[in-house]
């Protein structure tokens, strides 16, 4: 059987043939890989090709596919027991943990996947301010919650418009979009609303319109902004958590959310999410408070061992996000070089060890700038390096990830050949 045969029958039983949109190729053509095994840097397809992996399960695998310690911990906590429904101190470790690593964090909730978590964080917004309105970003992605599938109605700070069927329009009609380093923007939309703004959520480094960083001030001044209003402000940091730093982008950049959502790093592969923040906000989540937010796997045992196992290795082995750093720097040298060489109109963001190649002449700083980008020479660039076994997120608007295990330069030259 082809890739193509695989697609074919999975589309006759699961939408699109994905259990995520992401996963489908649409926005490079042709069909998807069908992976079946993977380890360290490496995914091994149904016909046993071997890739270099720069997607990583979409964040989850900063240390590589099926570290041994990770594998362990799974293999080990499965034999006591799958699932409780019931606590179990695994997640008390876990939240613990947490805690200690992200500087605002005073208080965790576990849930299940990133998008829990930050409905879940905005639900806890307007419930702590009695305020409906929310503000986020164009272009940037907080999972698919109706309040998040949003964009700007006709004009900058008009009630947002559903940007799906089934979103009701009152419940994108709550949420405004401002632009992604604009603090003006996000001003203009607090004047006119002092005392309707429950909240602003923001990936404080984006992933989903490409790696796109935070210009100076910006970060700042939405602290400054939502202090003011007596906002609630939001890191959705399920990308960027563990990633960018250990504590994520708000030790990296020094700015403190209220709240901040994360997943993927802290599951290890396994569906997790969380939120947290402020001791005075979380105390509002039944059963301690009124806002209320359930779910029958959240903080389930297994992916809270495969998480504390892979947390654990980051925080005795703190030299790997030096490596991360260093390999990040490696390969945004080579393609720079490779740009410049070539004359090409094209340019690398990169936070860490999370970056994007842009086909456009750079700077990308939002989604206005992004979506000029030559979305069909990226997909010319997706398809050379996967015929040459290098296996990038297949869409210019992702990001791609590094893990602790990769050795930039297996794939360096065959990014840059793939650079015409
Ligand atoms: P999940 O519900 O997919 O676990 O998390 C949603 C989410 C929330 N916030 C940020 C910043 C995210 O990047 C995500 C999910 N990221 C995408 C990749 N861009 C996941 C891939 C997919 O949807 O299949």
């Amino acid at each position: 059987m082809t890739h193509e045969d695989r697609f074919q029958r999975a589309r006759t039983v699961i939408p699109g043939g994905v259990n995520s949109p992401a996963r489908a190729f649409k926005a490079v053509g042709g069909s998807p890989v069908f992976f079946e095994r993977a380890e360290g840097a490496y995914l091994y397809d149904t016909d046993d090709r071997r890739f270099v992996d720069f997607v990583g399960s979409w964040g989850p695998m900063i240390l590589g596919h099926s570290h041994p310690e990770v594998v362990e911990a799974v293999r080990e906590q499965a034999s006591r027991a799958m699932s409780f429904g019931a606590p179990c101190e695994l997640e008390t470790e876990m939240a613990e943990l947490v805690i200690e690593v992200v500087p605002s964090v005073e208080m965790v909730r576990l849930v299940n996947s990133g998008t829990e978590a930050t409905m879940s964080a905005i639900r806890l917004a307007r419930a702590a301010t009695g305020r409906d309105m929310i503000v986020k970003f164009e272009g940037c992605y907080h999972g698919h919650g109706d309040a998040f599938l949003s964009k700007s109605g006709s004009g900058m700070a008009t009630l947002g418009e559903p940007t799906s069927p089934g979103v009701p329009k009152g419940a994108a009609a709550c949420t405004l979009n401002a632009r992604y380093n604009d603090i003006e923007s996000v001003r203009r939309l607090f004047d006119p609303n002092p005392d309707a703004i429950a909240g602003v959520i923001v990936e404080p480094v984006v992933g989903n319109m490409g790696c796109i960083p935070p210009q100076p001030g910006f970060l700042e001044g939405l602290r400054e902004l939502c202090t003011r209003h007596g906002a609630v402000l939001v890191f959705d940091e399920v990308m960027t958590g563990f990633r960018v730093a250990p504590g994520g982008a708000q030790e990296r950049y020094g700015v403190s959310p209220d709240l901040t959502c994360l997943g993927k790093i802290i599951g290890g592969g396994l569906p997790v999410g969380a939120y947290g923040g402020r001791r005075d906000l979380m105390e509002h989540v039944a059963p301690a408070g009124p806002m209320y937010q359930a779910g029958t796997l959240s903080g389930n045992p297994l992916a809270m061992a495969a998480g504390l196992a892979t947390l654990r290795h980051l925080r005795a082995y703190p030299e790997i996000y030096d490596k991360l750093e260093r390999d990040g720097q490696a390969i945004e040298d080579a393609l720079n070089a490779r740009i410049r060489e070539r004359g090409l109109s094209c340019c690398v963001q990169r936070v860490g060890s999370m970056g994007t190649l842009f086909f456009h002449p750079g700077p990308v700083r939002s989604w206005d700038d992004a979506k000029q980008c030559d979305t069909k020479a990226f997909a010319e660039w997706f398809h050379t390096l996967l015929a040459k076994g290098v296996y990038m997120p297949p869409a210019q608007y992702e990001a791609w990830f590094h893990s602790a295990v990769h050795d930039p330069e297996e794939a360096i030259s065959i990014m840059c050949e793939g650079l015409n």
